[in-house]
């Protein structure tokens, strides 16, 4: 499947309607994209319904419901959909945007494709611009809010409420309260129309954010955009591009317009890049532009380091890891060379102006999150988190909606009291945490490492988990390592979604149990989240058809299959009216007599 290997071929021929169809064919079998439809025509809330076989059994064949899963997937998955990545993706929300009347189109920045001296010596191929930027962007009209959290406290309910509602199988009015609150945030920026609304919240399904971006030593538009809509076809609820190398703008520009989920970034990181990387001519004029220039384009959350204050950074002294945030950093050396307080910190008002004029969620930064098993929930750590916590009220007064950053590096024993911590003093703003990784013993797996401490903190209220690739700490993910990511992640926010006994949540787990008992491999496989490695491990050892519907895998072989046994033990009790205690009683004596008899094994 030429999808799978080459990222050209996939950004321009992805785009055909026979290509489309082919990514539920191949990678979700027996699914078909299903839209839920709201009080109105133009909200339609899509799911990704798998179908099942019957049941057979000596009954006869019972139908089985089809099971209907969350889909991060956007369009991509739809095969009725035109989709012309240099175009980008319909704006979905444009019409409720502009019909709450509070918006006003203006002349952008118009930021110029060469943003940065990297650029400059090299040879511009037409793939780097995209053809179709967001030249005249919308802003809040003078006077006015246009965030969520604004509307939410107004009594509003916004189509993108009733469409995370639906998406969550909630009532509109809980999504309302909660938003309004600050305990849920949906994150939508007024110029990504794209994207189909989603909600980050404890009392919501825990969601998963994937990063991608370049490096100034690997890696290219394609590729990024490739792994923009790879992570969403996986179940990626957001993806923050982090992108440090050439450029950034463009890179964002395709990432963007193309994007069905929210999008975040680190705009320090850029703000860096336009000062060649400077440190000290870092300004809070060059940040505060760059915010502008991003929020136009239409990034959804911004993680701003606003926690890092002078006074903590000798904090982290004596820390076997020091400050391993790449923003926090980069603000600690900026405090320190200017003799001055976190211009993120001070600015933090003007900061909050522009965020609720375009309503871009605020992820405040955990800059001094503890990078090592030794430095958790150390003293620097929590003295930050204090600080988030002012900064979350004072992002309230201007109807910002916000959520925290966490760590990091924390063993099993210190990762409740990081949640609850956070849940005091952010006054129940979400957590959002990078991890944690429980060890640090394994660079290689901390894909898995990390969706221990994953499962356990979002078990225990965290609201988004921030992945972690195989590649951590080793060199820049690749599309093989953001999947791993991923999937990895999908199972820490789900078992957690278990455990906080989220609605509805078992009923995949129901349905491919029994699938699974009842030795309907396919429907196993494609119930699972990820049917081809399900598939092609069965197949490995039992690759002909008739094992599809074979009551053994080459696990345990046809005699040794415990569900095999218990099946018979069940159909011999119903056949005979027996109760399962007394059946297996009188199954054993039966079976033991025939075996006795025949010498052989009773199950041929
Ligand atoms: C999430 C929670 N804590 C950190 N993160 C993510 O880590 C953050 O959103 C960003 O995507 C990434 C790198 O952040 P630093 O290293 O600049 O703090």
């Amino acid at each position: 499947f030429p999808h799978l290997s080459s990222p050209v071929f996939s950004l321009w021929t992805l785009s055909t309607k026979q290509e489309e169809s082919k990514l539920n064919r191949y990678f979700y079998p027996n699914s078909k994209k299903v839209y839920v439809e709201g009080s109105r025509p133009d909200l339609r809330v899509p799911m990704r319904e798998i179908s099942l076989s019957p049941t057979k059994d000596w009954r006869g064949e019972t139908p089985n419901d089809p099971v209907r899963v969350y889909d991060t997937s956007g369009l991509y998955t739809d095969p009725q959909a035109k989709i012309d990545l240099r175009k980008g993706l319909p704006k979905l929300r444009q019409k409720w945007i502009l019909e709450r009347g509070d918006v006003e189109e203006y002349e952008g920045r118009q930021v110029q494709p060469v943003d940065n001296g990297y650029r400059s010596e090299e040879k511009v191929r037409q793939l780097d611009t995209f053809p179709h930027p967001n030249v005249r962007p919308l802003r809040a009209k003078a006077g006015k809010t246009v965030t969520q959290m604004h509307y939410a406290k107004k009594g509003i309910i916004t189509p993108e409420m009733e469409f995370v509602a639906i998406r969550e199988n909630l009532d509109p009015e809980f999504v309302r309260q909660e938003v309004a609150s600050g305990r849920a945030i949906i994150p939508a920026n007024i110029n990504h129309p794209e994207a189909e609304p989603m909600i980050i919240g404890k009392n919501f399904h825990v969601k998963i954010n994937a990063n991608i971006g370049n490096s100034a030593v690997s890696s290219s538009i394609e590729e990024e955009v490739e792994k923009m809509t790879w992570a969403t076809l996986w179940g990626a609820d957001t993806i923050m591009d982090l992108s440090t190398g050439k450029n950034i703008h463009n890179t964002r520009e395709w990432i963007i317009r193309n994007s069905p989920v929210p999008v975040g970034t680190v705009p320090i990181y850029q703000a860096l890049e336009k000062v060649n990387g400077v440190l000290e001519d870092l300004t809070w004029e060059v940040y505060r532009d760059t915010l502008i220039e991003q929020a136009e384009q239409g990034v959804d959350y911004f993680t701003i380091h606003a926690g890092v204050l002078l006074r903590y950074v000798p904090l982290t002294a004596n820390r076997v890891t020091g400050i391993v945030s790449r923003g926090g950093s980069i603000m600690a050396a900026w405090c320190l060379a200017h003799h001055e307080e976190n211009f993120l910190y001070t600015h933090f008002r003007e900061i909050c102006e522009i965020l609720r004029t375009y309503d871009i969620s605020v992820s405040l930064g955990d800059g001094l999150r503890p990078g090592s098993i030794a430095d958790a929930n150390d003293e620097a750590q929590m003295a930050e988190l204090h600080t988030l916590g002012e900064l979350t009220k004072i992002a309230w007064e201007y109807d910002v909606q916000v959520m925290i950053e966490g760590p990091g590096h924390v063993p099993l024993h210190k990762i409740k009291e990081n949640i609850d911590i956070e849940q005091k003093i952010c006054h129940e703003a979400p957590f959002y945490t990078l991890g944690p990784l429980t060890t640090d013993i394994a660079p290689g797996y901390d894909h898995i490492t990390s969706a221990i401490g994953a499962a356990l903190i979002g078990w225990h209220g965290t609201a988004m988990l921030c992945y972690v690739t195989p590649k951590e700490h080793l060199g820049l993910p690749n599309k093989e390592d953001v999947k791993e990511g991923v999937i990895a992640y999908k199972i820490a926010a789900h078992a957690a979604d278990l455990a906080k006994g989220h609605p509805g949540a078992q009923i995949r787990d129901d349905a491919l149990s029994k699938a699974r008992f009842e030795f309907r491999w396919v429907d196993q496989f494609n119930l699972s989240l990820d049917p081809e490695r399900a598939r092609a491990f069965h197949d490995e050892t039992l690759p002909a058809e008739p094992a599809k519907t074979a009551h053994f895998c080459s696990m345990c072989g046809p005699k040794f299959c415990s569900m095999r046994i218990t099946q018979d033990i069940r159909e011999y009790a119903e056949k005979n009216g027996l109760a399962l205690a007394e059946a297996a009683e009188a199954g054993m004596k039966e079976k033991a007599a025939e075996f006795k008899q025949s010498g052989s094994s009773i199950y041929k």
